[in-house]
């Protein structure tokens, strides 16, 4: 039997999560590995298993993530400084979980480029 997907999981509240944010289109949770003081994923409700697999009609989804993403950096305190939010797609990118989420990190300097 195939596993259930995790983020599907957590989105329909199978699974806990420390869930910052969620609407009818979006949630949005903190990572367990953080990466920044601040790491938070925003995930699809639907299941889309990579950057890859977006098609025209995700457009307006995906823009619902990036809008997330700049309203959470400001009610978690991460607008003064900024923020930095990636889609990791793919093997060479380092994807691990085969459900698109945008990470939002902030709350300390970040280098350019990220090894
Ligand atoms: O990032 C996948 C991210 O997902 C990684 O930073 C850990 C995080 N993760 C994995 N499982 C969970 C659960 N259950 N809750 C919260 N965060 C989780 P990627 O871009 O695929 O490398």
């Amino acid at each position: 039997m195939t596993q259930p997907c995790i983020f599907c999981e957590i989105a329909a509240g199978r699974m806990d999560a420390e869930i910052v944010h969620q609407d009818e289109r979006v949630v949005a949770f903190r990572d367990i590995h953080p990466q920044a003081p601040t790491h938070v994923l925003i995930i699809p409700r639907k299941h889309i298993v990579s950057m890859l697999e977006i098609g025209d009609d995700d457009a307006p989804l995906i823009g619902h993530m990036h809008v997330t993403a700049k309203n959470l950096a400001q009610t978690l305190g991460l607008a003064q400084r900024g923020y930095r939010s990636i889609f990791n797609c793919g093997q060479d990118a380092g994807q691990t979980v085969w459900h698109i989420h945008l990470h939002l990190m902030g709350g300390r300097s970040m280098g350019w480029p990220p090894w």
